[in-house]
């Protein structure tokens, strides 16, 4: 990482994409249109009454995590702002089995709106299909479905992008030679697998990098520290760290302070949540990549406004990363990207 850090726009693949350059003090930041995609009706019912007093609910994918808490956040302010009746509640743990029960309860409840991160690509379609089809207006947050059929909108970073960028960073702070290790949190998320996607594709750029095979912690950080101890005793040329989330961040930072390698292996680890700040603080991390879970949430709400409102709503909206490293935390135009944990 140079002193450089990248705000970058999501969905590189949307036509009428736009991008604007600026500069920020000592940081160049790469930002793009928030919001892009065709439109649509927003199906269902439509506008009778508008949005106020419209009964919204969301799923998040762990309760507890800063992510989602931030997420929460914004969505409820901008939800009350509109006068709706919003509710929010998620999983205890990232798994079908506990998230399932939740989305049939809600389901049960009959609510106008629904935002919902699935933490998982396929397991959940038919319980999203139920609500989709009794008149529910569905907004996907953060992770997708693979079945496109499901959902009015989805809001998310561009997690393939934020996987390259991610490579390109460590593969300089780990002057592009060695060995990385991804660790992630199960197959079939669609946040994470992206990431990894991007991540192994740019490291191929680097000949003399070899990227091992992929582990997965499901969302635990003693899994992750335990992982990372037993890939520096197999590959002691380990030289680098992808973590595809804030538990494997956190796990993996743990893992290497417990092995006394914090700054030689190199980190790179998305999210920005409290225990990453400040492991990027102490050096145990090099790299954040920063999602803007707050605009999902409010920008998640403002569509589902306008689909109850019967105007145009954009079916796919990218949000904001940012790339920080120890050299660009205290700016303020970085550090706002920090996670809550709490509202
Ligand atoms: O990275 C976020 C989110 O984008 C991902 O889908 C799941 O993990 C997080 O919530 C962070 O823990």
């Amino acid at each position: 990482m140079t002193k450089e850090d990248t705000v970058m726009s999501s969905m590189p693949s949307m036509r009428n994409r736009r991008r604007v350059l600026v500069a920020v003090g000592a940081v160049l930041v790469l930002t793009g249109a928030a919001a892009c995609g065709s439109s649509d009706s927003g199906g269902g019912s439509g506008s009778a009454g508008g949005a106020a007093h419209k009964k919204v609910r969301l799923i998040t994918g762990v309760k507890s995590d800063p992510f989602y808490i931030t997420m929460t956040c914004a969505a409820q302010a901008e939800a009350r702002a509109k006068g709706m009746d919003f509710g929010a509640d998620g999983s205890a743990q990232w798994d079908v089995s506990v998230q399932r029960p939740l989305l049939d309860s809600v389901a049960a409840s009959r609510p106008d709106g629904l935002l919902i991160s699935p933490v998982d690509t396929n397991a959940l379609t038919p319980s999203l299909k139920q609500i989709q089809s009794s008149g529910t207006k569905v907004a996907l947050v953060d992770t997708t479905v693979t079945d496109s059929s499901i959902g009015i909108t989805r809001i998310s970073s561009d997690n393939e992008k934020g996987g390259r960028v991610a490579a390109d960073a460590l593969a300089k702070l780990m002057n592009e030679k060695g060995s990385v290790i991804v660790i992630s949190v199960k197959p079939g998320v669609s946040t994470t697998d992206a990431r990894i996607k991007g991540f192994t594709e740019e490291m191929a750029k680097y000949p003399d990098i070899k990227v091992l095979p992929t582990l997965y912690d499901n969302d635990l950080p003693a899994t992750a520290a335990s992982q990372i101890q037993s890939t520096l005793a197999a590959h002691p040329d380990l030289g680098g760290a992808f973590a595809g989330n804030t538990n494997t961040g956190t796990g993996i930072a743990t893992g290497l302070k417990q092995a006394g390698k914090q700054g030689k292996v190199k980190v790179a680890a998305f999210d920005a949540e409290p225990d990453e700040v400040e492991a990027l603080k102490a050096g145990t991390l090099q790299v954040l990549v920063a999602q803007d879970p707050a605009a999902i949430g409010r920008q998640a709400v403002d569509q589902l406004a306008a689909a109850f409102e019967g105007k145009k709503v954009e079916k796919s909206v990218g949000t904001n990363m940012v790339a920080i490293t120890k050299a660009n935390m205290n700016d303020p135009a970085v550090s706002k990207y920090f996670y809550k944990s709490s509202c």
